[in-house]
Parts: structure tokens; sequence; C-alpha cells
């Protein structure tokens, strides 16, 4: 079966301008996606805030206005703008751009001439992941998100390593985690697993909560802010459509569906997309990951399993392995029970994984990439500083 994610082109699709063609359209210029009976919306109510329209004043051209991706799907954008839902293609020069970070995504702020794509607007937050089939290329999943709900079912046996993977994502993209436990009505132990993954997620929240009875679904809107933008992220079959379908309470109906005899889900959900909640927050909701592999997540690693990263300046040797090293804190903390062993091993797996990914990357590419990541990370602490 192939990857959901890999399907939406991200503007290198067969829509997307032609070299050589005119930068227009087939169908002209832009026209309302859904009659142009389709209200539009205050910038200020999709997220829109000084770091965008100060990039956008910066570039300001005659005919262009800014919109938010909602939706994409192989090469072709569906924005909302200050005067509706527009269907945009990307343009040739976006849509050539070497660089995958440079393909517009969902939730990203992007300036439109003439129903087409021109450049994306610099982003606040970003979730990014090592493409499917080719982990050396990143991906960025969403845009511009506040909060990450990382989506887990009850259902069966607690995946803390799938949980820990899901959270080192979150963390790195610059936005809040919250770990979301979903089909709380037919858990085991619903106070084990939200303990769990409390002991899991250091600084961000757990909620339990049930789509179907509504327990918990008091908590979950206690983390939705009018403007603001929450992702769901999770595998596929852990009720994240079926989450977005309640808390917008018959305003929205994404499609479900079942999840099959080994408890897997269907990829039910085939795009990444943005809605508005009746209470004024922004909700992305996506199709289930499935090898999820990290981009450049070393640091976020560390963040992520800040606790071993302690233990380990205190080993005794600063360039301990924390094999048979003697005075190795992180040996003497598992041996004392304050550290879980599967949890030092889950941390060395993924460090492995991204040293393993690192030697295949060009190293001056990655120092390019690194440099980006900079720059993005000052934009995003920027914007929280506000
Ligand atoms: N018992 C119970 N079932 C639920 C709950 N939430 C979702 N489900 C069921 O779980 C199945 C999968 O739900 P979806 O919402 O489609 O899952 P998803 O995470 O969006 O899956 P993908 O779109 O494939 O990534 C459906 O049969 C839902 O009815 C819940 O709170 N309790
Ligand atoms: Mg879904
Ligand atoms: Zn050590």
């Amino acid at each position: 079966m192939s990857d959901p994610f890999a399907s939406s082109a991200l503007g290198r699709g067969s829509l997307s301008t032609a070299p050589g063609l005119p930068a227009s359209p087939p169908q002209g210029p832009a026209a309302p996606a859904r009659g142009s009976d389709q209200p539009g919306t205050p910038l200020a109510e999709l997220g829109w805030g000084p770091p965008f329209e100060a990039a956008f004043n910066n570039r300001l051209v005659d005919g262009t206005v800014p919109g938010r991706v909602a939706r994409v799907d192989r090469g072709a954008l569906m924005v909302l703008t200050e005067t509706g839902e527009l269907r945009a293609l990307v343009s040739a020069q976006l849509a050539h751009d070497p660089d995958p970070l440079k393909a517009p995504t969902v939730g990203d702020w992007v300036v439109l001439q003439g129903g087409l794509v021109e450049e994306v607007l610099p982003r606040r937050s970003a979730i990014v992941r090592g493409g499917a089939g080719s982990p050396e290329t990143p991906q960025v999943l969403a845009a511009n998100v506040d909060k990450v709900f990382v989506v887990c079912s009850l259902e069966g046996r607690f995946r803390a390593r799938r949980l820990e993977r899901l959270l080192v994502l979150a963390w790195q993209s610059g936005a809040a985690p919250v770990a979301v436990l979903t089909k709380a009505d037919i858990a085991e132990d619903v106070a084990g697993a939200v303990e769990a993954a409390e002991r899991l997620i250091g600084a961000g929240d757990v909620v339990a909560v049930s789509s179907l009875s509504g327990v918990g679904m008091d908590a979950v809107c206690g983390f939705l802010e009018p403007c603001a933008t929450v992702v769901l992220l999770g595998p596929s079959g852990a009720g994240k459509s079926t989450l977005a379908n309640r808390l917008g309470r018959g305003a929205i109906d994404l499609a479900t569906g079942e999840v099959r005899g080994d408890g897997k889900g269907r990829h039910t959900t085939t795009a990444r997309e943005l809605v508005r909640l009746p209470g004024g927050a922004l909700l992305i909701d996506t199709p289930g990951l499935r090898a999820l592999s990290l981009f450049d997540a070393d640091q976020a690693i560390g963040d992520a399993f800040g606790e071993i990263e302690e233990l380990a300046a205190a080993c005794r040797f600063s360039d301990c392995g924390h094999r048979s090293e003697p005075g190795c804190a992180i040996k003497q903390a598992i041996a004392a029970g304050t550290l879980d062993a599967e949890r030092y091993t889950s941390f060395e797996k993924l460090r492995r994984e991204q040293r393993h990914l690192a030697a295949r990357v060009d190293p001056r590419e990655r120092a390019e990439e690194r440099k980006r990541y900079k720059a993005l990370g000052k934009l995003t602490r920027k914007f929280e500083k506000r």
C-alpha cells in the first residue's frame, strides 16, 4: 500500500505548472472552490498574526493576497482567504524548488497571486519527519501549529515506545504536545495508561477520552483556543477523525473507518486537512502515521528524554558509553530502578537511527539544513515571547 503522505505530492504533482508554461492555472484566475456563496473568514480567525503580516508586507506586490493552506491533494491546494476558499496551484518556480522544506503544506500561510501560490511565509512551527521511503528527505506534515495532540488508542496494551517516538516529533516541532489517549470506554486500565504516558511526556499534558461516551471531552476542549491551531498525529485507527468530528459538534464530518481484526486501522483519512471548530480553534486531521522516521531529531530526542541526558551528564567519563564503564550514572539508575531499562533502550535506538541516517546524508547539505532549523527555532521562540 502506498503511503498516504507520499501521495499528497506537495507541489510536485502533475497539477503543478510545468516549466515553460505561462504562470497561470488552466482554468484562469482563482475561483471560489465551493461556489461564490462560500463566505470568507477574517484572517485573524484563521490564525494570522504579526509575524506573518510583517513577512507578507515585506513582499507586498500588487494583486497578491495571503491565504492559509487547508488541504494539499496531489499538487492542488485548498486555500482559505479573507474572501473565501480557493483552489490554487503551486507556481512553477516554487514547484521546482529542490528544497523539500519549501513545498507548501497544510497550515502554511502563503502568498497567492491569481490562483497560484507564489511563496510560503516563514513558519513559526513545523512538524517535520523523514519522508516515507526516503528518510533522508524531510517532509513537513503540518505548519504553524500551536499544539500537537499525540493520539493513541487505549484499546489493547499500552504502546509506550510508539508514544515516545511521536513525542519526539512533537517536541521537535516547537509546539506543545498533549497525549490524547482515546477509546477510554473500552480500555482495561485507564489510570495505569495515563500514569505511564505522564512519565513519558515530561512537561506535556495527558488526557484520556472517549469520543463515544464523551468522557474527557471537556479536558480536551480545555486545550483548544480560538484562532490557535492543533494537529492530530497518531497511528491509523487511533480515532483521530472520530475525535475531530466530536469536537466539531456536527459542523464537520470527516470520514472514519472500522479497525481491522488485527487491531490496525485502515488508513481511512487520506489527506491532511485543516478545519475550523465551532469554538474558533483550528484543527488539522492527518492520515495515520506508519513507519514514522524522525528527521534531524538528535536534539529533539535529547529534549524528549531529558532525564536520560541529565543522568549521562553525571557519568564519571564524559564520553561514557553507558555499558561497562565505572561510575556510569545510567547503569546505576537502571540498577536502582529509577530509570526504566526499556526507556533507555528506546532512547538508544532512536539515537542510533538518527546517527545512521546522518551518515547517509551529505554533510554539506546537513549543515545547510541545520542553519535553516536554527532560524526556524528562533522564529518560534520569538513568537512565543509575544
Ligand atoms: N470504542 C471506541 N471506538 C472509537 C472511539 N473513537 C474512535 N473509535 C473507533 O475507532 C475506529 C477508527 O476511528 P477513526 O476516527 O477513523 O481513526 P483515525 O485515527 O482517524 O484513522 P485513520 O484516518 O486511518 O488514520 C472507528 O471504528 C471508530 O468508530 C472511542 O472513543 N471509543
Ligand atoms: Mg482519520
Ligand atoms: Zn554512563
